[in-house]
């Protein structure tokens, strides 16, 4: 009956320093705690469940107003992009959450102008640049430039090289990302010899490949750490 006592009066205090709207939620909890542990514990038993019941309040009071917050998922992957001549190059992506991937490119050993700049369907460079297969293109659709909408996903239209035969380049595109069912990792990037007539050419090729010509360097695009 003493420790009975003591609990009640336990609870007194609690009672005291709890905002109103808590103390419906926390009776309850209290209640069946203490008449269960009652008859196993000494008159102590009160100041232990002052302490695990403290941390319990402190935490509800906080976290009650707050919606949760989910911690923003970045990716990041790099194309490091190699070929039979002296040109190569790096590309590397980054992807938050589900937004747009940004592509930064910087090629160099390029003749200057336009080069077609693409993902091809697959990382795989046994054969060298060949066995990157055909431009990556899930939806079935035929050759055009980024901006439209008939196109590869990975159209990534050209690349200019300076007059020293460099390139630099950012692109921002929603079709390549580096998570989910249509991610590119694991698919390599391709620098072609000539530029990509974005399938306006009237060329045979033109709405396959935009008629870019020969393929210059290419890398497969691999996890990096952010
Ligand atoms: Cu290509
Ligand atoms: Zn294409």
């Amino acid at each position: 009956m003493q420790a009975a006592l003591a609990v009640m009066a336990a609870h007194t205090v609690l009672a005291a320093a709890v905002p109103a709207a808590h103390q419906s939620l926390l009776f309850p909890s209290i209640s069946s705690a203490s008449s269960l542990s009652l008859p196993l514990h000494s008159s102590f038993h009160g100041v232990a469940l002052k302490a695990n019941v403290r941390p319990f309040l402190s935490l509800s009071a906080a976290t009650a107003p707050k919606p949760l917050t989910v911690v923003a998922a970045t990716k990041k992957a790099v194309a490091v992009l190699k070929g039979t001549s002296n040109v190569e190059g790096v590309v590397t992506l980054t992807q938050e959450d589900d937004g747009p991937t940004t592509v930064n490119v910087r090629i160099t050993g390029l003749t200057p102008g336009k080069h077609g700049f693409h993902l091809h369907e697959y990382g795989d460079t046994t054969n060298g640049c060949i066995s990157t297969g055909p431009h990556f293109n899930p939806n079935g659709l035929t050759h055009g430039a980024p901006e439209d909408e008939v196109r590869h996903a990975g159209d990534l239209g050209n690349i200019v090289a300076n007059a020293d035969g460099v390139a630099e380049a950012t692109i921002v595109d929603s079709q390549i990302p580096l998570t989910g069912p249509d991610s590119v990792v694991g698919r390599a990037f391709v620098v072609h010899e000539l530029e990509d007539d974005l399938g306006k050419g009237g060329h045979e090729l033109s709405l396959t490949t935009g008629n870019a010509g020969g393929r210059l360097a290419c890398g497969v695009v691999g996890l990096t750490p952010l």
